[in-house]
C-alpha cells in the first residue's frame, strides 16, 4: 500500500465511520461477499448493510437518540457488528461491554454512561436481567434482547423486522465520539474511553493494513472477543476495512473450541494471547496451521508474549506470532512485530504512523538501552475517560499518550517490555522487572503460571516474591522450591531470584486476563 492510502486524513466535515465500513463495501461491489460467519448465520455485507440500517432506525424510533449511548452486553454472533454499525451509523454511541463482568461493574458502567438502552444477549439475561431490571425501576432504560429469550425485554429481531430497510446516515465528524469502550485498569473505577469515528479506520489501514498486510481475500478469526478493543479490531474494523471475513464464536474460545472453527472455516489470520497458545501447546492435537490449511499469520497482544511461546507456536503450528502492544486507550496496537521479521521476546517497533518515545520520571528522554514509561503518539488516541479529568489529564498529554508501561529499547532497536510502571521494584538499587522473573520461572518445567511482586524483608528491604502455579501432577516440596531458585539466578540474575516462593492453585486475574499484582502485593 502507499504512503497515501496508510496515513489517510479524514474528511474535514461529513464522515461516518459505519458508512465507511457498512455502506462503501456495497456501494464499491462487494455486497454479496461474506462479512461475519457465527454458528447459525452467515452474513453478507449487503445483509449487514440492511441490519444496521433497520438498527439505525428502530433506535431513534425507541427514543434513543444522536450523542446518547447504547449498552451492548453481547455474546459474539452476528447481531453484535450489526447493533454496533447500525447505532454508529445513527449517530447513536455504542458500548461493548465484557459479558464476564459482575452485576456491580455492569450496573456502575450503565449508569456512569448514563445509557438509554441495553442490548443483551438471551444466554447472558440469566445474569444481566436482575440488573437492567433493577436500573429499569429507578429510571427509564430499554432493554432489547438478541437472540431467543423466553421472557423480559423487546425482541430485537421483532424491533428489527417493524423498521425500515433505508436509512439515513446521520451527519457525523471525523472528531467526533462514534463509540466507548471501558478500561479495566488494576486499580480505580473503569473509565468510559470515548473513540472517534475516524479511528476505527486508522487502526485499520496502519496495522492491518500497514502491517499484518490485511485484504479482501482473508478470513480473521479472533478468540479475543469484540468487547476489548482487539477483539474489535481484529474481527470487525480489520475485516470489514477491506471487505474481508470474520468468523465468530460466541462460546468460551477453549483451545478446543478454537480448533474446532480454524478446521471448519479454515482462516487466513488468526488473533489470540499467550495464555490462549499456551494452553493450545499443551493439547495433544495442535498441529499444522491449527487446523487451518490457510492460515498465514498469528497475532498475539494483550501481554507480553514469552519467546518460548512463541518459538513452540510457529515450530508446532508453521507461522510466525507477531507480538504488538495496543491498549484501550490507543485502540489498538501500536508497537508491533513485523511479519517474516519477527524477534521474539520483543514487542518489535513502533508502528508507520505511530511515533513511541520512553520516558524517566520528571518527564526526560532515558538513555540507550535505560528502562523508561513509555508513551506514545498517533491518530487512534481516545478523546479521553468520561467523566474522570484527572485520569485523563495524566494520560491524555497532549499529543502524547502514557501507556504506564515500562520499556528499553535494545540495541537492536526493538522495543523489550519490562513490566508495569506501578509493579516495577528495586533490589539493592537495581531495577527488577516482575516480568522478567516470571519469565524466567515458566521456563522452568514445573511451572504453569507465574506472579512476582516486591515485597518488604525483615530489613524493610524490597525482595522479589514468587506466586506459581504448577503443572499438573508436580509436588511442592522444598527441593522443587530451591530448584526454582537456582533456576532464576541462572537464568535472570542473580539478584533477581525470589526469596520467597509461594505455590497457589491459580492467580487472581482482571476480567481481561491479566494478573493482578497488586493483589498480590496485598495479600504478601
Ligand atoms: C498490556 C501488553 C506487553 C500493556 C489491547 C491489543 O491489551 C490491550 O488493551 P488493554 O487496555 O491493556 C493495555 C495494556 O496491556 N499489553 C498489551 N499488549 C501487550 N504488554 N506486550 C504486549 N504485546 O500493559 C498495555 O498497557 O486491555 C491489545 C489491541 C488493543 C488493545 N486494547
Amino acid at each position: 500500500m502507499t504512503d497515501t492510502e496508510r496515513f489517510w486524513t479524514p474528511p474535514s466535515s461529513g464522515y461516518n465511520a459505519a458508512a465507511d465500513m457498512v455502506d462503501r463495501n456495497v456501494r464499491e461491489g462487494r455486497g454479496a461477499k461474506l462479512a461475519f460467519i457465527d454458528p447459525t448465520t452467515r452474513m453478507t455485507y449487503a445483509q449487514l448493510q440492511e441490519r444496521c440500517n433497520r438498527v439505525a432506525n428502530a433506535l431513534p424510533r425507541l427514543g434513543v437518540l444522536r450523542e446518547q449511548r447504547v449498552v451492548l452486553i453481547m455474546t459474539d454472533t452476528v447481531d453484535l457488528p450489526a447493533v454496533f454499525w447500525g447505532a454508529v451509523k445513527a449517530g447513536v454511541v455504542p458500548i461493548p461491554l465484557n459479558t464476564l463482568l459482575t452485576p456491580e461493574q455492569w450496573t456502575y458502567m450503565i449508569e456512569d454512561s448514563r445509557a438509554e438502552a441495553v442490548v443483551v444477549s438471551a444466554e447472558l439475561l440469566d445474569r444481566v436481567g436482575p440488573v437492567v431490571d433493577e436500573i429499569a425501576r429507578r429510571r427509564k432504560l430499554h432493554v432489547i434482547v438478541s437472540g431467543e429469550a423466553a421472557s423480559g425485554g423487546t425482541s430485537l429481531a421483532s424491533l428489527l423486522s417493524a423498521s425500515p430497510v433505508d436509512a439515513a446516515t446521520a451527519d457525523t465528524h471525523a472528531d467526533e465520539v462514534a463509540f466507548w469502550l471501558y478500561s479495566s485498569g488494576s486499580t480505580g473505577a473503569p473509565k468510559g474511553t470515548r473513540h472517534l469515528h475516524a479511528s476505527p479506520m486508522h487502526t485499520a489501514k496502519l496495522f492491518a493494513q500497514g502491517v499484518l498486510g490485511f485484504g479482501p481475500d482473508d478470513v480473521v478469526f479472533s478468540a479475543a472477543k469484540l468487547f476489548f478493543a482487539y477483539g474489535l479490531g481484529n474481527a470487525m474494523s480489520f475485516p470489514m476495512s477491506v471487505g474481508a471475513t470474520a468468523v465468530l464464536l460466541p462460546e468460551r474460545p477453549t483451545p478446543d473450541a478454537v480448533m474446532s472453527v480454524m478446521r471448519a472455516h479454515r482462516p487466513t489470520v488468526f488473533c489470540g494471547v499467550p495464555t490462549l497458545f499456551a494452553a493450545m501447546l499443551a493439547h495433544k492435537d495442535l498441529g499444522p496451521g491449527a487446523g487451518s490449511d490457510r492460515l498465514r499469520i498469528t497475532t498475539s497482544a494483550g501481554e507480553a508474549l514469552p519467546e518460548d511461546i512463541g518459538l513452540r507456536w510457529q515450530e508446532k503450528v508453521g507461522t510466525e506470532v507477531v507480538d504488538g502492544i495496543g491498549s484501550t486507550e490507543m485502540l489498538h496496537i501500536f508497537v508491533s512485530n513485523r511479519p517474516g521479521n519477527v524477534r521474539y521476546g520483543s514487542s518489535g517497533k513502533p508502528v508507520p504512523g505511530y511515533e513511541a518515545k520512553l520516558l524517566d520520571d520528571d518527564g526526560g528522554h532515558v538513555a540507550q538501552g535505560e528502562i523508561g514509561e513509555l508513551v506514545v503518539k498517533g491518530p487512534s488516541s481516545a478523546d479521553g475517560y468520561w467523566l474522570q479529568r484527572e485520569k485523563s489529564r495524566r494520560t491524555f498529554r497532549g499529543e502524547w499518550t502514557h501507556t504506564g508501561d515500562k520499556y528499553r529499547i535494545g540495541d537492536d532497536g526493538y522495543y523489550y517490555y519490562c513490566g508495569r510502571t506501578d509493579d516495577m521494584f528495586k533490589v539493592s538499587g537495581i531495577w527488577v522487572s516482575p516480568f522478567d522473573v516470571e519469565s524466567a520461572l515458566i521456563t522452568h518445567n514445573a511451572v504453569l503460571e507465574a506472579a512476582v511482586v516486591g515485597k518488604e524483608d525483615s530489613d524493610g528491604l524490597i525482595k522479589p516474591k514468587a506466586f506459581v502455579v504448577l503443572k499438573p501432577g508436580v509436588a511442592a516440596d522444598e527441593s522443587l522450591l530451591e530448584d526454582l531458585k537456582a533456576h532464576v539466578k541462572a537464568k535472570a540474575g542473580a539478584w533477581k531470584y525470589p526469596r520467597w516462593i509461594e505455590v497457589r492453585a491459580d492467580l487472581p486475574k482482571t476480567a481481561t486476563g491479566k494478573i493482578q499484582r497488586f493483589k498480590l502485593r496485598e495479600e504478601s
